[in-house]
């Protein structure tokens, strides 16, 4: 049997945006979802927009009742920044009283609130004035963040400032999954750098508030492999490295930001505009842990030519299709469950073995009602053997003294997912779409409880 060490935390995580609904009403402003959605709702998947989620605004009571059922001591969520400050300054009470609730009902239920600030869901009110791209948003995101420390910071203990800084950058700025779905590289990391900043501004709010609990940031640290050894495939592999991981983890964890870094984007003529105060503040305020999802690793190969100065990513990098690998072909993503232990030792050998939890992992599955019986049970063995092969990888480093304190699942319910709207569903509960969003367990709940039990497998 693997044991895990006393006092882990099992759970599973979601966002706001993804669960609440009720996008648009209860004092709610429009994010940038909202929006992007009325203006083009054929972008989304079968049109399901961020008003077709799992309803958690009227149905966490009985969420959480089940997540005490099933023996979780944790869990992850997020504050709707358009919800609780419609228009930035004012604070809405209705949320003020909804998550206070909610919040207090994971408590009293033993499933301590892990809860994140910023899960992709930018104001629409302040992406009009440019967003990211702006000093501004800074301090917007300043305030917002003070404002919930005072109003939650009594029973909140565990925050997180940002989920994934690299997705909404590369998505938004880069790729086109989010709005303003634009390509531009050199705005992309202006994006990426102002993210940092709110992020380390947020953590000094924190620790100027004096409040008991400790706050850390979530980062998708998946790990770069490269075709070869060669030198030009090594090196593809430490830029993907130093854009994709570094450029977040070292100045989070260490207070400054890469040196191999910076050249590689003076070089390129990708430097953004700073502050002079920004190095300061970045030094002083380093997080208390990491929390950190891992879905499926980067495949890499030197591109055809260094091209300088670069115009996207793929210059630094390309894409290698490892013909090694292993699939889930129900998503179209690389199960490699190894990659898990190479993070672990990395963030044991250089990243002064912080402590870090795994923040989001699984299995996504399209049209997962054909693995139903005639008991209507989804048997989602596929879920337990990914969960499982995961969590070897995860007890050896943990076992290898890597400082891991918890582990929580993508997700608990099924939930809604920006474009992919329910194309791929995750949650240990299946979410009934046409039965006003009720849950029924599926077979990989019943294997989570037994696991959280045994503290082990
Ligand atoms: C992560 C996000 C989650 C969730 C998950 C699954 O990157 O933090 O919000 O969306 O990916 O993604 P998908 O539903 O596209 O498979």
């Amino acid at each position: 049997m693997l044991k895990f060490p006393n006092d882990f935390f099992w759970g599973a995580a979601a966002s706001a945006p993804q669960t609440e609904g009720y996008s648009l009403s209860k004092g709610k402003s429009p994010s940038t979802w909202d929006q992007w959605f009325k203006l083009s709702p054929e972008k989304f998947y079968q049109n399901q927009g961020p008003t077709d989620t799992s309803n958690t605004y009227e149905l966490y009571g009985e969420d959480i009742q089940r997540m005490a059922e099933m023996g979780m001591n944790s869990y992850r969520t997020s504050i709707s920044w358009s919800r609780l400050l419609p228009d930035g300054r004012s604070v809405n009470t209705e949320a003020v009283s909804f998550y206070r609730a909610y919040f207090n009902n994971l408590n009293a239920n033993g499933v301590e609130p892990i809860i994140n600030l910023f899960h992709f869901d930018m104001p629409w009110w302040l992406m009009e004035k440019g967003g990211w791209e702006t000093r501004e948003s800074v301090e917007a995101f300043t305030f917002y963040a003070k404002t919930c420390f005072e109003l939650f910071g009594d029973i909140v203990k565990y925050w997180t400032t940002f989920n994934e800084p690299i997705v909404h950058i590369e998505c938004g700025y880069l790729y086109g999954f989010h709005y303003p779905a634009i390509q531009n590289f050199k705005k992309a990391v202006q994006v990426g750098y102002h993210t940092l900043i709110a992020h380390t501004s947020a953590v000094e709010a924190f620790r100027k508030s004096k409040r008991e609990g400790k706050i850390g940031i979530i980062l998708n640290i998946s790990p770069s492999y490269a075709r070869s050894e060669a030198e030009n495939d090594q090196k593809a592999k430490e830029n993907a490295d130093l854009l994709n991981i570094k450029s977040f983890l070292d100045p989070c964890v260490w207070g400054e930001i890469s040196q191999d870094l910076k050249i590689l984007l003076k070089e390129n003529n990708l430097l953004p505009k700073t502050q002079s105060n920004d190095i300061h503040l970045i030094s002083q305020n380093t997080v208390d842990f990491i929390g950190l999802n891992y879905y499926q690793p980067r495949r890499v190969k030197a591109p055809e030519e260094y091209n300088t100065p670069a115009k996207m990513p793929e210059d630094f990098y390309a894409p290698y299709d490892w013909p090694g690998k292993k699939m889930n072909v129900y998503r179209g993503w690389e199960i490699y469950p190894k990659a898990l232990y190479d993070v672990a030792i990395m963030i044991k050998e250089e990243y002064k073995n912080i402590p870090w939890f795994v923040s989001e992992n699984g299995i996504g599955v399209s049209n997962e009602d054909r693995f139903m019986d005639e008991n209507k049970v989804i048997q989602d063995d596929y879920r337990i053997e990914f969960i499982q092969d995961h969590l070897k990888e995860l007890h050896k480093g943990i076992k290898d003294g890597s400082n891991c304190f918890g582990y929580h699942a993508w997700t608990f319910v099924d939930c809604w997912s920006w474009l992919n709207g329910y194309r791929n569903r995750y949650g240990f509960y299946r979410v009934d779409l046409e039965n006003n969003y009720a849950r029924s367990l599926k077979k990989s709940g019943l294997w989570y409880k037994e696991l959280i039990k045994n503290n082990g497998f």
